[in-house]
């Protein structure tokens, strides 16, 4: 199974044009990101919706602080009534920087998605709510079953994801980061009555393909740079990765000196944050994603040096392989 990421940081026809694109070259699901300054997630699903007619579609991933449960409930549910079924809600506890920039505060993220996560469950059942703030919300139509997947990375997240949701995106390209987190997953699956396989585990790597390695990392380091800098130490310490290093590439994004920035990410953070790379190394590599125990690897941001091209070359050499 093979997925891809869209940014919405382009007009929703033109990420309709690459998810239909990505939809006949053989990818199985297509998941948008969710940031308030790009487009808005839902809107460029409803597109996507409109435009293909196999792939499944999920956001990817949205949040309980930015949008209320009721109201992700009914935009999701509208989602899946316009795909004839198609949708995924992609659920996380959302990105601090951009809900600093907008005064809201992350209290209680696990929290907070826990109940979220049962909120909608609810709502898509069409169940009156009066649980975890809510006073008898419910939807006014009927949208069908909608697998609920976590965003999760850190480990009460992530045996969370395995105690309630149907799959877990994990933002990671390496499989010492899936050794680590598959067990925490099976742990939460298990404590909470359930069977590990019933958690579909993707791997929602950072992605850079193209016939000449020296451009697909090259474009790979402008993605990879903000991984590293906004990486928690444990992370780094897992790749041999130190501190310092990490700090001096902070330094530079947060001056805006995205050369310098780039010009930092060294081989090693490379290979420990993305796949990148000809299609023949990129697919070893997504061998031994699935090897741990993966289900879905999805290829996110930035995909290749040239989108368009780079989804016709990941179809042909890698994902029929
Ligand atoms: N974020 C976005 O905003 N938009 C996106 O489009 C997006 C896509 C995406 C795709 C895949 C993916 O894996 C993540 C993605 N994210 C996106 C980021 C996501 O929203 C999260 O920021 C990211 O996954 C990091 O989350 P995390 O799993 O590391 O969780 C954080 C919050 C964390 O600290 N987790 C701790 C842990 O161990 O898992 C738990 C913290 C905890 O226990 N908190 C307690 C609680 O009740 O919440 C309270 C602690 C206290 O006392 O306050």
């Amino acid at each position: 199974m093979f997925g891809i990421e869209f940014v919405p940081n382009e007009p929703a026809p033109k990420v309709g044009y690459l998810g239909k694109l990505a939809e006949d070259v053989g990818f199985d699901s297509i998941w948008i990101t969710d940031h308030y300054n790009n487009r808005d997630v839902y809107s460029t699903l409803a597109i996507l919706a409109l435009l293909t007619t196999k792939a499944s579609l999920g956001t990817g991933v949205t949040n309980p602080f930015t949008r209320n449960p009721a109201i992700t409930a009914s935009s999701i549910a509208s989602i899946n009534e316009l795909s004839g079924g198609r949708a995924i809600l992609g659920l996380g506890p959302g990105d601090k920087a951009t809900f600093d920039a907008m005064g809201i505060e992350m209290d209680k993220p696990l929290t907070r998605v826990k109940d979220a996560v049962f909120a909608i469950r609810a709502l898509l059942q069409r169940e009156r709510l009066e649980a975890a703030g809510f006073h008898g919300a419910q939807l006014a139509f009927s949208p069908g079953t909608i697998p609920i997947y976590m965003g999760a990375q850190g480990p009460k997240m992530l045996e969370l994801a395995g105690a309630v949701a149907d799959g877990v995106l994990i933002n990671a390209s390496h499989p010492e980061d899936f050794r680590y987190a598959l067990p925490l997953i099976q742990a939460g699956a298990r404590n909470a009555g359930r069977q590990a396989k019933d958690v579909s585990v993707c791997a929602y790597t950072s992605f850079s393909a193209d016939k000449d390695s020296a451009r697909a990392v090259k474009e790979a380091k402008k993605v990879v740079a903000f991984i590293v800098a906004g990486s928690p130490a444990t992370v780094l310490e897992r790749h041999g990765i130190k501190m310092e290093e990490a700090d001096q590439i902070g330094k530079a994004i947060s001056k805006g000196d995205f050369g310098t920035a780039m010009g930092a990410v060294t081989l090693p953070m490379i290979e420990a944050f993305s796949v990148a790379g000809v299609p023949e190394s990129c697919r070893s590599r997504i061998d031994e994603l699935l090897q741990t125990g993966v289900n879905q690897v999805i290829v996110g941001s930035p995909i290749g040096p040239e989108k368009e091209q780079a989804i016709k070359l990941i179809g042909k050499k890698i994902l029929k392989q």
